[in-house]
């Protein structure tokens, strides 16, 4: 109901609409009506209202419910059902939970505040204040298992995309990391659910810093993370940009599903922190130095090792570092 009224106010040209008029549009009690227009005040929209005028909307809240998103939407399924907290242990955690229950593909999960947010082999996730996007996308794809790893690439260039759409160039550290200024400003974490195998589903969830300034970030990845903010020097509007990642995933990830996987791994290249640069692969805490020279189809990193043996890696397993100079 709250966002039925919300929709009539902003399409109401910034005139007040009477509480006659929402009531008789909406089926409810003009006292209804009121308690709704409580509660959205107390989750920060600006309400005007005066008697015998009715109510006008004044400004929105820089919440990230499909309310303040879908205006930016141009996607057919990918964030058009939205599921929103202002507080959730893990948007990826919660969205495994609930995954079964759901019917199609496409549904997001996003928390203002995230306690409890997970990164790849039991890593942590620091999210605990609002001025990031938290969020994770349940997706169905009818394919091989061995292809799911892929997502994490198909996020990874629509998120760099989308950020090239707000004016921001960043660059993908394979697999899933990107990267402004040498420093992590967005960290995916791709998870499955399957049956020998068959794709039960996936759940992809995308970590950004937007708004933080540097005193928010705590001494353990300060000197490693950075946010869209520091790095622009201008304050983003949060649900555009959640829009614009949407957008761009959805047209990667159709084509994924087509077996069009090089449309996203171009972008991986392209736009490839990693290539052609000399690295240390760290898997199961042995340090390997070596050259990275490709990403293949197959989504590996094709790494060449100081005695010119070729090799690749699969992203699962390992964490890449870039050598200093
Ligand atoms: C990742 O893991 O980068 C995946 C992060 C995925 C987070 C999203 S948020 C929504 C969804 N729900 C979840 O619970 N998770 C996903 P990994 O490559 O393992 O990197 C983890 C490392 O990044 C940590 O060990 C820190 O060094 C660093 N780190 C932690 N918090 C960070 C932050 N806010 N910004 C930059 N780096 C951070």
């Amino acid at each position: 109901m709250k966002d039925k009224i919300i929709d009539l106010l902003k399409n109401s040209n910034n005139e007040f609409v009477s509480g006659e008029e929402i009531s008789k549009h909406l089926g409810v009690t003009r006292a209804a009506i009121w308690k709704h227009i409580n509660a959205l005040k107390e989750s920060g929209y600006k309400i005007e209202s005066v008697s015998k005028k009715g109510y006008r909307l004044i400004g929105c809240p820089d919440i990230l419910t499909y309310e303040e998103i879908k205006e930016h939407l141009t996607t057919k399924f990918i964030g058009r059902n939205i599921i929103h907290f202002d507080n959730l242990d893990s948007t990826n955690t919660y969205a495994k939970s609930i995954a079964d229950t759901l019917v199609g593909e496409g549904h997001a999960i996003i928390t203002e505040k995230q306690l409890n947010g997970r990164g790849r082999l039991g890593r942590q996730w620091i999210s605990q204040n609002s001025k990031g996007i938290w969020m994770s996308l349940i997706l169905r794809p009818e394919l091989d298992i061995f292809e799911v790893s892929k997502v994490t690439q198909v996020a990874a260039a629509a998120v760099n995309m989308a950020f090239r759409d707000i004016g921001v160039e960043s660059k993908i550290k394979w697999p899933n990391d990107i990267i402004i200024n040498d420093k992590k400003v967005c960290g995916i974490l791709t998870e499955m659910n399957s049956e020998i195998n068959i794709i039960n589903y996936i759940v992809v969830g995308i970590g950004i810093n937007v708004n933080n300034d540097l005193d928010d970030f705590s001494s353990e990845i300060s000197d490693i993370a950075t946010s869209i903010k520091i790095e622009s020097k201008k304050y983003i509007k949060r649900n555009e940009l959640v829009a614009k990642i949407f957008n761009n995933f959805e047209i990667l990830y159709n084509d994924f599903v087509d077996k069009k996987f090089s449309t996203a791994l171009n972008i991986c290249k392209d736009n490839s922190y990693v290539l052609n640069k000399d690295i240390n692969i760290i898997k199961n805490g042995e340090v390997t130095s070596a050259k990275a020279i490709d990403i293949n189809e197959r989504g590996e990193l094709v790494v060449k090792y100081e005695n010119g043996s070729i090799d690749k890696v699969l992203s699962g397993e390992v964490s890449v570092r870039i050598k200093k100079n």
